[in-house]
């Protein structure tokens, strides 16, 4: 079932909007340079190579920028203009369950679910739209300023990369609005805080997709064939993870693009990883490289 997203319904949202969040994150110019030089990695800091145990296929037609394992279905929000959509396929066997394709004027961005809720964040455009994550409708919003990125959540606490070396933790309040036509009060505003990701003490910028994994934030790092592993209490990465050479040449195509997307399977544990325009999705684990 396809449900479109009409720019008359997300005008209406945004008028509507709870404004209930204002980050305040601004617009952060990113780092251009690796984080760490043109050098390797500190030697000090644990490394890991992903290897693949298991392959399934996946849609070439995602622009994966979120992607997340909930109650026996694969979320993914596919991102660009004009072409962004949600997809919730059975994990089972990848039938696509249901879709919602995006107004043109949003950029879909990192994607998570937290109970009966749905929570897709936006590139530029300062919305952090929330589906029923059975019927793909939009239920309501909250704004932000400056970038979305990517999405992951514990427990009731959202976690939000905006390309540069912040993680935003938003801890949500357990009587947060349902509906767009509920107000929000002070006493169910989120809390906002911010840490800083650093590598060998210097700042890791450019985080973009995000998985809780057992204590830690997993972080692609855009661009970069590289899975950071994060302590979300400190900001400090403890320990990296090699994944290139996934995707083989022959599955790649003119327009396939970066390593994005990780998810771990609540019922098994298991890690998975795809990127832009990827064919295929990979279970791996890691093996310490030293
Ligand atoms: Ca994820």
């Amino acid at each position: 079932m396809l449900l479109t997203i009409t720019p008359q319904r997300v005008i209406h949202l945004t008028i509507s909007l709870l404004q209930f969040v204002s980050v305040g994150l601004g617009c952060f110019a990113l780092g251009l340079q690796n984080s760490w030089g043109n050098g390797a990695p500190p030697d000090s800091l644990p490394r890991y190579r992903a290897i693949v145990k298991e392959v399934r296929a996946f849609p070439r037609e995602n622009f994966t920028q979120g992607l997340e394992i909930s109650e026996g279905k694969l979320y993914v929000s596919s991102g660009l203009y004009g072409q962004s959509a949600v997809r919730v396929y059975d994990w089972g066997d990848m039938t696509l369950a249901r879709e919602a394709a995006l107004a043109p004027r949003f950029f879909a961005e990192g994607l998570t679910r937290i109970e009966d809720r749905l929570y897709v964040l936006t590139w530029r455009e300062g919305r952090l739209l929330i589906l029923d994550p059975l019927s793909l409708e939009i239920r309501a919003a909250m704004s932000y300023q400056g970038e979305g990125w990517g999405l992951t959540h514990h427990s009731r606490s959202l976690w939000l990369s905006d390309g540069s070396d912040r993680l935003i933790r938003i801890d949500l309040p357990k009587d947060a609005p349902q509906e767009i036509s509920q107000a929000t009060t002070a006493q169910n505003e989120p809390t906002i805080s911010v840490i800083r990701v650093t590598l060998d003490g210097k700042p890791l910028r450019r985080l973009n997709e995000l998985e809780w994994v057992d204590g830690e934030i997993w972080a692609n790092v855009w661009q970069q064939d590289t899975i950071a592993r994060i302590d979300p209490s400190s900001g400090r990465v403890v320990g990296l993870i090699d994944a290139s050479n996934l995707l083989q040449p022959e599955d790649r195509l003119r327009d396939t693009d970066v390593l994005n997307g990780i998810a771990r399977d609540p019922e098994t544990g298991k890690i998975w990883v795809t990127g832009k325009r990827w064919p295929k999705i990979f279970q791996i684990v890691l093996e310490a490289t030293d």
